[in-house]
Parts: C-alpha cells; structure tokens; sequence
C-alpha cells in the first residue's frame, strides 16, 4: 500500500477527496506551535478553507515543542493527513494539505527560528494546553518553571512557546521586519490578553529594550475555540485507507462541529470566514460560554465517568445519573452565569452541547479529558465558584464536582479497579488524596490548600463545609 504523500495529491484533488489548489505553490504565513491532534482539526481546516479559496500566501509549519511523534508521522507525508469527522454512522473524510512543514524545536530550534523569523510568516498560533505556558496560579510568568527559567538565562536558544516568542520578534524587529500577531487556540480565559502579559512579562526580564515596542506592536487577538478532537484510534487508518487507498499514519478523528470566534485584529491573515470563523469586538461572552458550559460540563462528565468505569464521555452522557447530575450542573449553577450578549444565544450554544457529549463516534476517553483537571478547574470552574459564592448563591452541584475530583485523585474506580492521574501536579495531590478514606475532612482541606489550584478560595468556609 502506498502513504499519503505529495505525489498522491492531483489524485486525491479528482477524487473530491482533497481541496482543489495546486498544493506546490503554497507558501508559509502561519507557525503553530504544539502541532498535535487539535491544531491539526482546528486552526489547519480552517486555513485550509481559506487555502482553497484561492490564498497561496497561508501554509502552516507545525513545531512540535517537546516530541518528535508528529514529525516521525507527517514528515514522510509531507505534512498530508486524513481528517475523519464522525458523528454517528457518518464518517466525511478529507485530506488536509495546509501543513507545509512540521519541525521538532528541541532537535531543529534554528530552524523554528528561520521560520519564525521569514518575513512571509504573519502568523504565529499557538496549542500547547494550560501547562505549556508557564503561567503560575496567579496568572502570571513562572519563571521558576524550568523551561522559562532556562529561556531566561539563555533568551536567545529559546526552548518554550514564549521564550521562542519573545526571541523572535526581537529578532524581526532588529531586521527591521513587522511583527506576527500571535492567536492563542488554548481553551484559557482571555486567551489572548493572558499571553499578552506572560511576553510582555518575559521580554521584560529576557529583552527589557524591547518589551516596549512589543507591547505596542503586537497583536494578542483573543479567541474561542471549540471542537471536540479525540486521540485518533486504530480505525481511523483503515477509515482513511477506505476513504483514499493510501496508508495515513497520521490520520486525525474530531466532531463535525467546529467554531472560531476571533476578536477583530488588523493586518493579513487568511480568510478562516471561508470556512466559518466569526470576528467579533468582544470574544468574552463566547469563551465564557464555551468555558463554563462545555468544557465545566465536559470535566464532570470525565470524572464521573472515569469513577463509575464509563470509558468514553458518550457513555458517561448515557449514565442516567451522571446525565441527570450534569444537566443539573449545567442549568442551575452553570448557566446562569453565562452573560446573556447580542452576539451569542447561550440557549441555543448549551441546546446543541449535548449531542456533542453523545456523540458515540467519536471515542473520546474520559480519562483523555480528565487529564490535567488541577489546571482545567482554574479555567472553567475556580471562577464560576468565586462568583457564585460572592452573590450567596448555591453551590452544591460544584462542591460535588470538586468532591468527585478529590475522590479520583484516589486513583480507583468504585469498582477497585485502578487507573494512573496523568496531571502535572499528581505527585502532590495523589499523596494528599491517598489517606481518604481514614481521614476524609484532613484530605479535603489539604487538597482545598493546594493555592495553584483554588488559589484564595480554598480558604472560604462555606466552599470547603459543602
Ligand atoms: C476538553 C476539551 O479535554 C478537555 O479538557 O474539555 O479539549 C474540549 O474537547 C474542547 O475544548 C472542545 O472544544
């Protein structure tokens, strides 16, 4: 059987399979950083749209930060990769063309910073998770955290997303080139504004000639996305081998559903409105949505999950008591703290959430969405908390969820069986969660300490009483 490469692409063009642009004249405009399965179903479909409109100037060279996987699969591809989106019985496969290079930084950093520094390169994009920022619980620069704290004694061989960052429009502005932007797909509050302040924060330190003329510069739009992208799952190559006749070692598996909200930002960029994106002044309303509803929901749905031995969100949504609890969550503590905005019906956003949940196709691990929770509560749940608690407002349904998490730092299904608690902080908090069940209120009030996590709240009576 042959791969997926370039040689394959007129066929695939005919076949319908693939978008109809010549492939060879793309040039780069766009570094990803953090090339994995998101980014893959997310900012390059989007691009691609804008690709296939007619736009050469939008390839996407895709940096893998830490590991060389994605390198290993889409190099010999020349960055080709089916994308499966499954909903049910229905499966539409296409072939992304978008990706005009991927690079591993530890072993090419010159490269990425060839790359990053092109004049053609307008764009950098970012989906690295909550851990790859080096932000500390209070939203700020880490710079305790080892990669930062190498950036900064050596800022020119940067190795993070920020130190790469920051050298790099240093480097362009030397060269007398304009700035990227720089867009943020991580599921953060403020996205933009957030990583905005952790360069400007870092140059300061790094680079303290230029953080001036990076804070005013550069753009930091802030962005919503959404798009639910499992880890691909070994049929996913004989999906796409049917779909095409070619070996994908690197297929990609998501929802049909997808949605970019992007606050206005001037300069090029591809037309991603070709395929949906909307630009918006204010993109606060539709992260807090998107946090609060989907992503709040989809942790309890996870740990609920992983407890009661449901392998997949699907089949957790299918518990009758998980779902009755979730919906609960979402309607009486969750939603109502949703800003109602001309620009977003809430309604209908939280409507359409759970066939996405139910979604039986697409094989999404709760124990995949459980990972990090430590983090993902100081994004989606922490501050619904805080607010709640300010207005004396009840809180039941979230103290459960934070209950729930406690119970599965324990490591164990109810029904003995164990799994591993795959987050950054699992050394300390599974060593706290081990003694539960002898010292259930010693546990919980340990746990509630832990300031990375809930930060000020942990101290509030009421939370911890509930
Ligand atoms: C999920 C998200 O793993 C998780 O934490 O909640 O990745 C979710 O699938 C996406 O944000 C959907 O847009």
């Amino acid at each position: 059987m042959t791969r997926l490469a370039s040689p394959a692409w007129p066929q695939l063009v005919r076949a319908g399979v693939a978008a109809a642009y010549e492939r060879g004249r793309i040039e780069t405009g766009i570094v990803h950083l953090g090339i994995g399965a998101f980014a893959r179903a997310f900012v390059a479909d989007y691009t691609e749209a804008a690709l296939a409109a007619g736009d050469a100037r939008w390839g996407i060279v895709g940096v893998s930060l830490r590991h060389a996987d994605a390198h290993a699969r889409l190099a010999p591809q020349d960055g080709l990769y089916t994308l499966l989106e499954r909903d049910g019985a229905a499966l539409r496969a296409r072939v992304m063309g978008a990706l005009t290079g991927v690079l591993v930084a530890p072993r090419q950093p010159r490269e990425v910073m060839r790359c990053l520094t092109d004049p053609r390169t307008r764009i950098v994009t970012l989906t690295i998770t909550e851990k790859g920022y080096g932000f500390d619980a209070a939203g700020h620069l880490d710079t305790a955290a080892p990669d930062i704290a190498h950036d900064l004694r050596a800022p020119h061989e940067p190795s993070s997303a920020v130190g790469f960052i920051a050298a790099a429009l240093v480097a362009r502005r030397a060269a007398g080139a304009a700035p990227f932007a720089v867009l943020s797909c991580d599921n953060l509050r403020d996205n933009g504004r957030s990583l905005r302040r952790l360069v400007l924060e870092y140059a300061q330190l790094a680079f303290p000639d230029a953080a001036r003329w990076i804070e005013e510069a550069v753009a930091f739009p802030n962005a919503m996305v959404d798009r639910i992208v499992p880890r691909a799952l070994p049929q996913d190559h004989a999906d796409a081998r049917a779909a095409h006749g070619y070996d994908d070692a690197a297929p990609v598996r998501c929802e049909p559903f997808a949605q970019w909200v992007i606050e206005r930002f001037d300069g090029a960029r591809p037309e991603w409105e070709a395929a949906g994106a909307q630009f918006v002044a204010d993109v606060r309303p539709f992260e807090d949505a998107k946090l609060r509803l989907l992503n709040a929901a989809h942790t309890a749905l996870a740990i609920f999950g992983v407890l009661l031995g449901h392998a997949t969100i699907a089949e957790a949504a299918a518990d009758a008591d998980i779902a009755a609890y979730v919906r609960a969550l979402m309607q009486q503590e969750l939603a109502p703290t949703v800003a109602a905005d001309a620009a977003l019906d809430v309604a209908d956003y939280q409507r359409r959430l759970w066939p996405r949940f139910a979604n039986t196709a697409l094989g999404h691990g709760t124990l995949q969405v459980a990972m990090d929770t430590s983090l993902k509560l100081t994004q989606r749940h922490v501050p619904v908390l805080r607010e709640r608690l300010a207005r004396g407002q009840p809180i039941d349904r979230l103290a459960l969820l934070i209950a729930g998490w406690i119970r599965y730092l324990a490591g164990q299904r109810e029904d003995g069986s164990a799994y591993e608690v795959d987050d950054p902080l699992a050394p300390q908090l599974v060593s706290l969660a081990a003694r539960q069940t002898q010292d259930p209120a010693g546990c919980v009030r340990k746990t509630l300490a832990v300031a990375a996590v809930f930060g000020t709240l942990g101290a509030d009576a009421v939370f911890a009483a509930r």
